[in-house]
Order: C-alpha cells, then sequence, then structure tokens
C-alpha cells in the first residue's frame, strides 16, 4: 500500500483450472434456450465428492456425473461415500470396488461410527478442496468432525427462497493453517457439467480409454456401433454395465442440449 492509500498489485495468480457449471434452467421456462458457463471455482486440487449409503439414497449417476466434471477441469476426484452406519450389510462395497478398481480414492465414511474421518482428514491435508454433494449427506457433518473449530451448522435445510431463480453461487472458503482449504457450496444443487463435447465425453470415463482406442470407427460414440469395442468389454464384463449406463445417461443430456 503507497502513502496515499492506492496499492499496487504485485502478482495475479495463473488460474491453473476452474470447475464450472451450465447456470442452471429457470423453473417453468422450458427447456429450450442456450446455458451460460458459470464458474465455481479456480485453482482447485480435490473434487471431494460427497454420497451417503442412505437418507438420502445412494445415487452412483450423480457421483459419475461429478467425475466427469473433476477429469473435465482436469482436477482429482475423491469420492467419500457417508453413512456407512446406515448399511449393515454392507451394500456399498460393491462401489467401493468398483471405483477403486478404476483408480479413483474412494473412502467409506461414518460420522457415528467415526470410521474413514482420518484419511478423510489426511486427503484434505495441504490441498485445495471443493466439497460437493446432496443435501443432507452429511458434508458439513464431517468437516466439523475434521475440523472441530469449524462448528457448521447441521441438518441446515437449504434456502427455499432461492428455488427455481438464478441463483447466486455462494461458496465458502474455509481455511486451516496455511495450506489446506475447503470451499463448501450450500448454494448449489446441481452441477451440470460445461462445455463437455460430445465426442470427449467417453474418454472422462477413464476406464473406456484403452477400448475406445480400439472402436472400428473412430466417430464411434459407443453407443450403436458395429464393432465398438466400448460395447464390447461392457458385454464381457471389463467395464461395468453401472458406468456405461452413466455415460449413455450423461450423452443424452449433452445432445438435448445441442439440440436446443
Ligand atoms: N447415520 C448417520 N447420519 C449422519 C452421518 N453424517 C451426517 N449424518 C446426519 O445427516 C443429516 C445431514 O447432515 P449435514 O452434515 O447437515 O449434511 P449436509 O447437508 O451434506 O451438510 C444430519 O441429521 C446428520 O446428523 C453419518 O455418518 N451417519
Ligand atoms: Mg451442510
Ligand atoms: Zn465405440
Amino acid at each position: 500500500m503507497n502513502k496515499d492509500g492506492s496499492g499496487v498489485i504485485n502478482e495475479i495468480l495463473p488460474r491453473k483450472n476452474h470447475i464450472s457449471r451450465k447456470v442452471p434452467r429457470i423453473k417453468g421456462a422450458g427447456t429450450r434456450g442456450e446455458r451460460l458457463e458459470q464458474i465455481i471455482a479456480s485453482n482447485v486440487d480435490n473434487l471431494i465428492i460427497v454420497s451417503s449409503c442412505r437418507s438420502p439414497k445412494f445415487n452412483n449417476r450423480l457421483i459419475d456425473r461429478l467425475i466427469v466434471c473433476a477429469e473435465s477441469s482436469h482436477i482429482n476426484p475423491i469420492i467419500v461415500l457417508n453413512k456407512t452406519d446406515l448399511d449393515p450389510h454392507l451394500h456399498y462395497e460393491e462401489f467401493v470396488k468398483l471405483y477403486s478398481s478404476i483408480g479413483y480414492k474412494i473412502i467409506a465414511t461414518s460420522t457415528v461410527t467415526k470410521r474413514g474421518i482420518d484419511e478423510l482428514k489426511n486427503s484434505l491435508s495441504r490441498k485445495v478442496n471443493l466439497i460437493w454433494g446432496q443435501s443432507g449427506v452429511g458434508k458439513s457433518s464431517l468437516l466439523n468432525e475434521i475440523f472441530p473449530s469449524l462448528n457448521l451448522k447441521i441438518g441446515m435445510i437449504s434456502d427455499s427462497t432461492s428455488k427455481g431463480k438464478h441463483t447466486t453461487v455462494t461458496s465458502l472458503l474455509l481455511k486451516f493453517g496455511n495450506d489446506t482449504s475447503v470451499i463448501d457450496t450450500p448454494g448449489i444443487r446441481e452441477i451440470d457439467p460445461y462445455g463437455i463435447r460430445e465426442e470427449d465425453l467417453g474418454h472422462y470415463f477413464k476406464e473406456f480409454v484403452p477400448f475406445i482406442n480400439e472402436c472400428k470407427f473412430n466417430t464411434c460414440t459407443h453407443d450403436h456401433e458395429p464393432g465398438c469395442a466400448v460395447i464390447k468389454a461392457v458385454e464381457e464384463k471389463l467395464i461395468s454395465a453401472e458406468r456405461y449406463q452413466s455415460y449413455l445417461n450423461l450423452r443424452a443430456t449433452i445432445e438435448d442440449d445441442m439440440n436446443f
């Protein structure tokens, strides 16, 4: 700062990456029209995708959509599967196996039994973390476990007055020490990946990549084409049918947006 109160910008930090979404559609306005980009955060290391075994119901489609967001933004996704105490039959283990086999870090947690809390804490450490998950999965509870000084409100009902309007993106940057930060995004209900080209989508399902190179046509959309190595891999159970279904669903939403 100079004597006269004016300041000098010493450095503008480069924007290494950014994660954005399509501006949500206004309720009642129909489904047509261009959807603009809304930047949620910049220079993020990890996208922490928080889900729960129950209440709200486990939703792997949503996880896959968020993984695509992370992959297309060059951000490392980490999956957190919370409320494992509510799944005594360990149904969630199938998905722990699936995501680990692809090469993603997935941490099974519970704020009741304290399972996985230390592992999650270590994963957040010395990184910029953007935390995202449906309302009620336990994001605030997990952050309170890891950083007890936080005292975030638990079970907060999201602001219903913002429903159907252009919601402002209210992100909260929480800093811990010099080098750990968590960006909480309580105002963001949905993330629709922005700017993903149809032909790139398959590459954001990273276990598809070795097969994509083997498809007969280089324009293959892995939907119906003869000689599609991705479809063959699904049939041979080398690619999970769940992940393939997520791919098809996302492909359909991208197509819808292109054909407005
Ligand atoms: N059984 C169980 N309940 C949890 C767990 N974590 C959070 N909850 C509960 O889930 C509800 C929503 O938690 P909250 O942290 O506010 O979720 P957020 O909306 O994602 O921030 C609260 O009633 C919490 O007490 C967990 O691991 N197991
Ligand atoms: Mg919360
Ligand atoms: Zn193909």
